[in-house]
């Protein structure tokens, strides 16, 4: 009878390792690796898989986990999962997967589980542009005040990385890939920043892109909102506070009073700081600054104090960042401007007349470039192209403005100091990803920069 119980027990535990009990992580980038690290510490079984034979962080997770193996992502390791964990990266599309969810597997993702987690108030922030901008303009302001802010998600740092106990507040950049499976998020605030196309070679219809940044508001205390946003989200509070250039009715909204040339922040009739005593230029920027002051708002922090550290702010690298003027031409890093959205802003608040030289390539993730076509007539005096796309860039801009091919980014910048005069503005805004060419957009603005100080210093 003994024997038949442990046989019985064996049998049991055997079934359970067959049948699965434990968790599957699909893809070791930064995020894989980062909910390895937490299952672990938290002494949950788990077992990674990933398309490619030598992720990113392979050597990590073996250290981590002596004689952890890598595994194929294929059906018969995810049907005996209890739950998949999925990079942000990875489309929740893939057949495997929908299989997966057919079969009652419950499919998550890092910042899905953290909502779960966080014992701290989480700020959510999302939109097609300005997320990091924004999250770290809040990140900034809330840690001049709280001692205890953890900044997180999309701009970089995983965000299970940042969980613990002695946080006060979370501010993290959420982005739609996160949101797909992210769809109940416990925020105290949740903010969508812009929409505008993006990711059409991960989306069958832009309006999925839109309906997966909506998800951010499913579960909010405070939503805050963009007033000239077309598109109305279904809003689980009656609590919105909102944001625009327009004159702000009342003290749940943020906008520009004053001269059209010379505005001020505002939140209803307060005025809080003017356009032109920020560091951060463009009339993007100002909207970021706009943003992230009703979200500080929202979150609780003191407004006399975010505005004086909203002066204080310079901005991030790659993003409109200046280079500086030689021979009176400005040069402009906006290697960050991965879609066409975020580059037509770039264009718009940086043109004085037709004196934009736009440096636009690279992957164009299914875009339609003839959106450009009126901005680049409006303020381009001429475009370069190049990368993967940039044929396909040229043929769509072509007889709207001078386009012109060329081969390398070295080859570029020559070309950029050629044509200009002084007075032009050279903007590097590729409206495109970077990975034709380079590892990420940062080593592309990086290699931008050394190229150009190389040959006017
Ligand atoms: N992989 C598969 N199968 C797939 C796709 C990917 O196995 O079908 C594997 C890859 O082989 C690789 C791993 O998944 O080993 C990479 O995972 P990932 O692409 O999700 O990248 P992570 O390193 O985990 O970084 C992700 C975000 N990347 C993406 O959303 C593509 C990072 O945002 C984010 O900073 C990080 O998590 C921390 O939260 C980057 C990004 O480009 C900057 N985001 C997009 C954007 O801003 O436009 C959304
Ligand atoms: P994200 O994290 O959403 O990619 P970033 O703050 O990194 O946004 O900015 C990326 C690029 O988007 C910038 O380089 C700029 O060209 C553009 N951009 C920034 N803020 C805005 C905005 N509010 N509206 C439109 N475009 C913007």
């Amino acid at each position: 009878m003994a024997l038949l119980v442990k046989a019985l027990a064996v049998a049991n535990e055997k079934r359970n390792v067959d049948t699965g009990k434990f968790k599957v992580i699909v893809g070791l980038g930064e995020t894989g690796y980062s909910v390895a690290k937490y299952l672990h510490a938290a002494g949950v079984d788990f077992k990674v898989a990933d398309n490619d034979a030598a992720p990113n962080r392979l050597p990590e997770l073996k250290a981590l986990v002596p004689g952890a193996e890598l595994h194929a992502l294929e059906y018969g390791l995810l049907m005996r999962a209890d739950e998949v964990i999925l990079s942000p990266g990875v489309p929740l599309s893939l057949p495997v997967l929908q299989d997966a969810r057919l079969k009652g597997i419950r499919l998550t993702g890092d910042v899905a589980m953290f909502g779960e987690l966080a014992r701290a108030p989480i700020v959510a922030i999302t939109g097609s542009n300005g997320k990091s901008t924004v999250t770290s303009m809040v990140g900034t302001l809330a840690s001049s005040q709280l001692t205890g802010v953890k900044v997180a998600g999309n701009i970089g740092t995983p965000c299970l990385d940042v969980l613990d106990d002695s946080t006060v507040l979370y501010v993290l950049e959420v982005s739609s890939f996160q949101l797909e499976v992210a769809t109940s998020l416990p925020v105290k605030v949740a903010a969508c920043l812009n929409l505008s196309p993006d990711h059409l070679d991960r989306y069958p219809k832009v309006e999925d892109y839109y309906k997966a940044k909506g998800n951010i508001f499913n579960r909010c205390e405070i939503a805050v909102v963009n007033r000239h946003e077309a598109r109305r989200f279904d809003i689980s509070t009656d609590s919105v506070i909102s944001f625009g250039t327009n004159a702000p009715e009342n003290d749940m909204q943020f906008g520009l009073l004053g001269p059209e040339n010379d505005p001020m922040l505002s939140q209803g009739s307060s005025e809080l700081v003017l356009a032109a005593d920020l560091q951060i230029k463009g009339k993007h920027n100002v909207q970021n600054a706009l943003a992230a002051l009703a979200i500080g708002y929202a979150a609780d922090l003191e407004m006399g104090a975010m505005v004086e550290d909203l002066k204080k702010f310079k901005g991030l690298a790659h993003r409109c960042e200046w280079l500086g003027d030689f021979a009176g031409v400005t040069y402009v890093n906006d290697s960050k401007a991965t879609n066409i959205g975020a580059s037509i802003s770039a264009v718009e608040g940086l043109a004085q007349a037709k004196n934009i030289v736009l440096i636009l390539g690279g992957e164009g993730k299914g875009a339609d470039f003839r959106s450009m076509a009126q901005v680049c007539s409006d303020c381009v005096k001429m475009v370069l192209v190049f990368g993967r796309d940039g044929k396909e860039i040229q043929a769509a801009l072509q007889g709207v403005v001078a386009v012109q091919l060329v081969d390398s980014l070295n080859e570029i910048v020559d070309t950029a100091i050629d044509v200009t005069d002084s007075g032009d503005t050279v903007l590097f805004s590729p409206a495109c990803a970077s990975f034709d060419m380079f590892e990420n957009y940062q080593v592309r603005g990086n290699e931008f920069k050394r190229l150009l100080l190389e040959k006017l210093s």
